[in-house]
């Protein structure tokens, strides 16, 4: 892997007329790809709301080469967004592939001053997403997410790192203003209340009002945002929905870290658990009777799966690898004394983050900009509606009940109760 942090040459957002010669220039990129420049073959792929990323195939391998553009792509160059955010995505995906090898793209080549990530191409594997919405079915996915989850949350912590690493790596990740701040408006703020860039399909206008007046909700949203932005008790990637998951049938892969900051250990599993939930939620509208049952209960199987897998993941890394300055051996084994009570209490306070995000991930993506696919892609806008308040209805019980629930085990009973309910 080969960095250049040159920041004297002016940025140039790539096209695909463009990439095959200026990626020639940088051999360790040219020799991976293999074959001649000229018989390369380019496509831009980016789907997302952010970035360019490119295939570069060649006679040798298939790359990614992925570009931050200084706008935000979804809204157009009225947005600004700084190019730095690369820098948080390569500092990310290094520390990821250390966390859990295997897991996430291999980084070939990273130049900070055009903002670009030569990186590992997955090939066939698609976006789960997609995969949730065609009603396929993936091997060992919730055993791959729950101890990704666990690796990530537990070896970027105080209970592992060495804290001068850890300190500096906070600090780092500290810059990463621009990303957060989207969090902080898309996520926590912009869904309760009139926002300008928000939309809200046809139909839930008296929900989203109810919802908008709920003080004792909006508190608690608050008070999440607050835990988001002071507490740093690990990297977490923070933007870990079903689109940042690229599947086969058999392996499971996570993409997209340039949301990388140091937050709760329960955000990075409240998102996921969310999109599995609306997967859930749309499912009605996406799968015959003969198939719909039967998937919505490999979904729920799912969320089951990487909670105990995160959990038996975590406790294990907590046996083995508690290297840190929190519950040092010191103090518990090394007197003959358990340190059981202080992982139970760090799974408690885990899960009602857990919950609190996952809820506020539920409304957002019905609420704010950036809507996902799952609910988007229902035509029919009264059956789109009748799904999408299911969702935000459970979004707000999760927010107000999130001290009372228990996030491991009453989520799946959860869901089956608010598939069966009508709000309009
Ligand atoms: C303007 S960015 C909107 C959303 O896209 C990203 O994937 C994040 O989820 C962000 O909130
Ligand atoms: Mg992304």
């Amino acid at each position: 892997m080969e960095v250049n942090s040159d920041m004297s040459r002016n940025y140039e957002a790539l096209t695909p007329e463009t990439l095959a010669n200026r990626i020639a220039q940088i051999p360790v990129i040219s020799q991976k790809v293999g074959g001649s420049p000229t018989k390369w073959k380019v496509k831009e792929v980016g789907d997302g709301n952010l970035n360019l990323v490119f295939i570069l195939e060649g006679e040798e391998n298939s790359i990614i080469i992925k570009q931050a553009l200084p706008y935000v792509r979804l809204v157009g160059e009225s947005w600004p967004l700084p190019l730095e955010r690369a820098f948080f995505e390569y500092n990310a995906l290094i520390r990821q592939q250390e966390r859990d090898p295997g897991v996430v793209p291999k980084v070939y080549y990273f130049d900070r001053g055009q903002a670009l990530i030569a990186m590992e191409y997955f090939h066939p594997h698609k976006i789960l997403r997609g995969k949730f919405i065609n009603g396929d079915k993936v091997e060992k996915l919730g055993e791959t997410l729950g101890a990704h989850c666990a690796r990530i949350a537990f070896r970027g912590s105080d209970l592992h790192m060495k804290t001068s690493q850890k300190k500096a790596d906070v600090a780092l990740f500290q810059g990463n203003v621009s990303l957060c701040g989207i969090t902080e408006d898309l996520i926590f703020t912009d869904p309760y209340f009139q926002a300008e860039m928000n939309n809200h399909t046809e139909g839930l206008g008296t929900l989203v009002k109810q919802l908008r007046s709920d003080t004792e909700m909006k508190v608690q949203v608050q008070q999440m945002l607050q835990r988001f932005s002071t507490n740093t008790e690990t990297m977490c990637h923070g933007d870990l929905h079903s689109g940042s998951i690229m599947c086969t049938n058999t392996e499971t892969k996570v993409i997209d870290p340039e949301f990388g900051f140091y937050g709760p250990m329960g955000f990075d599993l409240g998102m996921l658990i969310a999109n599995f939930l609306m997967a859930y939620l749309s499912q009605p509208a996406h799968r015959g009777k003969d198939e719909l049952e039967d998937y919505q209960e490999w979904i729920l199987d799912i969320i089951g799966i990487i909670f105990r897998t995160f959990c038996s993941e975590f406790a294990t890394l907590w046996d083995k690898e508690r290297t840190g300055i929190l519950f040092p051996k010191k103090m518990f084994e090394d007197q003959g004394q358990s340190s059981q009570k202080g992982l139970e209490n760090i799974f408690n306070h885990i899960g009602y983050d857990v919950i609190a995000v996952c809820g506020i991930e539920m409304h957002r993506r019905c609420l704010s900009l950036a809507h996902n696919a799952d609910f988007e892609l229902i035509e029919n806008i009264k059956i789109r509606a009748k799904l999408e308040a299911r969702n935000l209805m459970l979004g707000r019980e999760l927010i107000l009940n999130q001290k009372n629930l228990n996030a491991y085990k009453d989520i799946e009973k959860l869901a089956r109760n608010y598939n069966e309910k009508d709000f309009l």
